[in-house]
């Protein structure tokens, strides 16, 4: 075997052994490269006769040809095998479930929110927003509730650190009544609204939270009888409840901004609650005092308001026992309403 015969089977051998590109590329040097054995047999050419050198030149030739062809095979090989490397490490199992797209849902809360301004607009009334602090006057005074009353006290009512633009405190609203006072004070009778939303009290056990939701309902008109509350009140229960084989009953009660007040209770002709008693609503006629802070006459002016928990009327429709499953956020109980 000649020397160029042992130089292509040790390239061989070393292309064989890289392991990677760089390797390759350094055992390549050591044949073709710059000092490589075989460039140097080239430069050796110079030194033999001119037939001679034609000759030998053409041995180099096909010697340097098997080398490249040797490299060339490899580098596809290295190149092969990484391709397959990198498709066993990205492999993708096909029969694994989709992991999907969960949808959102509406909690139990809104549904009843909804539902309600869906039933009141559907007998004339517009729905009113507004914001969730509010200043002293608008939550209480102008609602009639006195100076010295305790739910104006800290141990009752979240104030806001720091005052409003004339030094009065701000603080969380205590019910949604201001945000009629804003409506009345807005728009001219007849008055007819409901105003749904969140509002905050300090008080936190099982059937309290600091923050719960009320929908009031208002309306103003030159002769607006509790007559008229009753019919409304009525309509109302039977569709949100959607029976009719449901009575309603007004007891007397008191609230600072209503005279006369009642409570008004509803009691099932079937069902799980069948007999029962239950209150759902405050209510009474709205106090000229507060006819007058709407910016309307009390002489002329005379109407009816209500106020009912979101949270006690979604509890009895769905039969939930317990206040704080609306504020858990475990969809196991979320999702049995979606
Ligand atoms: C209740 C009970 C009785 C009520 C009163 C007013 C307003 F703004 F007209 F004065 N809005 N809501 C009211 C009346 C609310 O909740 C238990």
């Amino acid at each position: 075997m000649n020397s160029l015969d042992q130089i292509v089977i040790q390239a061989q051998a070393d292309f064989a052994e890289a392991e990677d590109a760089a390797a390759l590329e350094n055992a390549k040097a050591k044949y073709l490269g710059k000092t490589g054995q075989i460039t140097e047999q080239m430069k050796g050419l110079g030194k033999l006769a001119p037939e001679d050198r034609k000759v030998q030149g053409a041995i180099i030739n096909v010697a340097k040809e098997k080398i490249e062809a040797a490299l060339n095979a490899r580098r596809e090989a290295l190149a092969d095998a990484q391709m397959q490397a990198r498709l066993n490490a990205e492999a993708i199992d096909v029969t694994l479930p989709g992991r999907g797209r969960s949808k959102g849902g509406i909690h139990p809360v809104m549904r009843t929110w909804e539902r309600i301004e869906a039933i009141f607009r559907s007998v004339g009334f517009d729905v009113a927003d507004g914001p969730e602090i509010e200043n002293d006057w608008t939550n209480f005074t102008a609602l009639n509730s006195p100076e010295n009353h305790p739910a104006r006290s800290m141990q009752d009512t979240f104030y806001i650190e720091g005052n409003d633009t004339q030094g009065k405190p701000l603080l969380l609203r205590t019910h949604t009544s201001p945000m009629q006072v804003r409506y009345a004070r807005m728009h001219k009778p007849p008055i007819k609204v409901i105003a749904p939303g969140r509002t905050y009290r300090v008080d936190s056990d099982a059937t309290h939270s600091p923050m719960f939701h009320q929908v009031e309902g208002l309306w103003i008109d030159e002769n607006i009888s509790f007559a008229d509350l009753k019919g409304v009140y009525l309509n109302f229960v039977q569709a949100f409840f959607e029976t009719d084989d449901l009575q309603v009953r007004f007891r007397p009660s008191y609230f600072p901004f209503t005279e006369p007040s009642a409570e008004i209770d509803i009691v099932f002709g079937s069902g799980p609650l069948k007999g029962r008693w239950l209150e759902v609503s405050g209510a009474g006629q709205v106090h000229p005092t507060v006819v007058r802070n709407f910016g309307l006459d009390p002489e002329k002016y005379i109407g009816f308001a209500f106020g009912s928990g979101l949270e006690r009327l979604t509890m009895l429709r769905y039969g939930i026992n317990d206040l704080r499953l609306f504020y858990e956020g475990d969809l196991r109980f979320l999702k049995q309403f979606n």
